[in-house]
This record gives C-alpha cells, structure tokens and sequence, in this order.
C-alpha cells in the first residue's frame, strides 16, 4: 500500500521521526531540534558549501590529512577491509582513503538516501572493481550491514567530526554500537575537530557570506514545506556561540520578535530573542579525543593532525 502511494506521488512521504522530532522539540523548553533534520537536499547541498567556505577549516584540514597520510593508513590497516562509512554525505573524502588502502567493499551509509545513490554511482565508476553497497538509514539507530561484507574485516570510516553533532554520553553510546556492528576484528578511523580560539570557532559557524545561515535556516523551509508550518523565514536570525564550558559551538534560530506559528496542526508562541537551538558541534582536545574512543570501548593506536592542531585523525582499533 505504501509502495502503491510512494509510485504515484512525486512528493516524498514525510518522515514521521521528523514530525516527532520537530513537534516534541518545540513543545519543550528551551525550544530544540536534532541537527540530522538540517539534510534533505537543499540542506545536504548547503552542507557542501560550507566546506568549501574559507572559513571553515574542518573539511579542508581532515582532506589534506587523507590526502598526505595514505601510506601510513595503509601500512596501519592493511588490504582487503570491509569500508563503512558513516553519514557518508557526497563521500568527498573517501576516494583518498580507498586509494590508500585496497578495501575490499565499500559501505556509505547516510540519512539522505538522495544523495547517497548520486554520490556512491560516481564513486563507483572511479573504483570499477570495487563493490559498492550504499545503505540508506540512521546510523544512531540500529542497523544491519549488507550481506556482501560477511567475514569481512571491517574498518569504520566516520570523518568530518559529525560524532561532534552528539553529546558526550551519546557519543559513547553511539562508539559502542559500532564496536558491535563491526566486530572484533574491526579498526575505526575517526575525524574529530579540536578545541581552539574561539574567534576561529565562531566564524566558522558564522560565516561572512551567510551560508551558515542559511544553512540553519532551511531547516524552517523544510518543516514548513514537509509539516504544513507557516513559521516566518524572516522572523528569526542565526545565532553561532562557543560554550566554553561545554566546549561546544552552539547554533540557535533566535526569534526576531513576538512570533506565533502552526506545524502540523499546532500552534507555537515564541518570545522576541528566544531561541530554537538547533545544533551543538563539540570539540575536543587530545587527551579527551582518547578518553571519548575508550569509553566507547575502541583503543586508539594511530593518530595525525595538521601542523596547527586545528583537526585531528584518529585510527582506533576494537
Ligand atoms: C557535519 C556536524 C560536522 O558540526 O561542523 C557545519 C555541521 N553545522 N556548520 C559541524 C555544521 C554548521 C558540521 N558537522
């Protein structure tokens, strides 16, 4: 029946975690939302162009460590691994690891199933022989990975610091599923962004251009078009802030003025400079980089970053 619906509509069935997700995190106080609901395409597209902003430095720095480390990777790794990659995105990163290392499988796994069939057919036909088998889902959730990689060794890829996204307890919650999920025999090779001088931080989560913005800002786009909402685009501005405490950057929607709007049905009420906080990034240093993959049950033996510590590989074993 779903089947039936899906073939004759060209509009995408909404979600429903995404209408849970969105109406329980504005039912709460302060108001809040998971960062994942930021990638339908238009977001997954924004994503892009923020890594390419000059001032943020992540996706560069952790390109250029694949990019300079290959051998090294190799060497640590050895041929003939299984490759999982978590929140796989556009996979711009991956062709440098796969180069380096002889997998023999290749798994990206990302939310937005869109962009992960474009992105995975390119790659692809850059390594014909390689078998590429694209797994549409949560990786927060619990997953089962494609029979084509039985008794393989598997070597997890989760780069761009995405696990920043979780707090520290989900984050070694979320270490611990993929100990399960690959194995005894399995290798995590981990990208984690580092603390550093919080002007560096903040601009690169407050772009010049407004990307960033934007980028926060479809998310409102997203919940009007896919919840029935009528939230004003132009009642709310971006917000980036480091907590240092915390040590975190966090991105909130701060309302403009009184505002008053429908999701689903409901109606919501915000004060003028309330905010939704729709994104915590943590950073972390290098003690605490260890300390997070042993709590998650994984033993870091490799690491590298960039000559200004701003980003830093981690290559863990299980
Ligand atoms: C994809 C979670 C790694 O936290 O830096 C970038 C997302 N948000 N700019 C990050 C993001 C705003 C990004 N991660």
């Amino acid at each position: 029946m779903v089947l039936t619906r899906e073939a004759a509509s060209p509009v995408p069935a909404v979600d429903p975690a995404f209408r849970r997700d969105i109406i329980e995190g504005l039912s709460r106080f302060p108001k809040a939302t998971p960062p994942i609901w930021f990638y339908d395409k238009r977001g997954s597209e924004l994503f892009e162009a923020i890594a390419d902003l000059p001032e943020y430095y992540p996706t560069r720095t952790e390109t250029a460590l694949l990019q300079r480390y290959g051998p090294e990777f190799a060497t640590a790794v050895g041929p003939g691994r299984a490759v999982i990659e978590f929140g796989a995105g556009s996979a711009r990163k991956t062709p440098h690891l796969l180069q380096a290392i002889e997998p023999a499988a290749y798994v990206p796994i990302d939310i937005s199933g869109e962009f992960l069939h474009a992105s995975s057919a390119a790659l692809a036909s850059v390594f014909p022989g390689l078998p590429v088998l694209p797994l549409v889902g949560d990786f927060n959730a619990d997953l089962s990975l494609p029979a084509g990689v039985e008794g393989l060794p598997r070597l997890g890829f989760f780069p761009g610091s995405t696990i920043g996204n979780l707090e520290p307890a989900g984050a070694v919650d979320l270490l611990r599923a993929m100990r399960r999920l690959l194995g005894d025999d399995a290798l995590l090779l981990i990208g984690m962004d580092r603390v550093k001088d919080p002007d560096r931080l903040i601009a690169a989560y407050d772009d010049a251009a407004g990307v960033t913005a934007a980028f926060n800002l479809n998310l409102l786009a997203r919940i009007n078009r896919e919840l029935d909402g009528d939230m004003p685009l132009d009642g709310f501005a971006h917000r980036a802030i480091w907590n240092d405490e915390k040590a975190h950057i966090e991105m909130h929607l701060e309302a403009l003025r009184p505002l008053h709007f429908h999701v689903a049905g409901r109606r919501f009420e915000m004060e003028a400079g309330e905010t939704i906080h729709s994104e915590s990034s943590h950073k972390y240093g290098p003690r605490d980089e260890r300390l997070l993959l042993r709590a998650g049950r994984w033993n870091p033996i490799r690491q590298w970053s960039d000559a200004e510590g701003l980003f830093s590989l981690i290559l863990a074993s299980a």
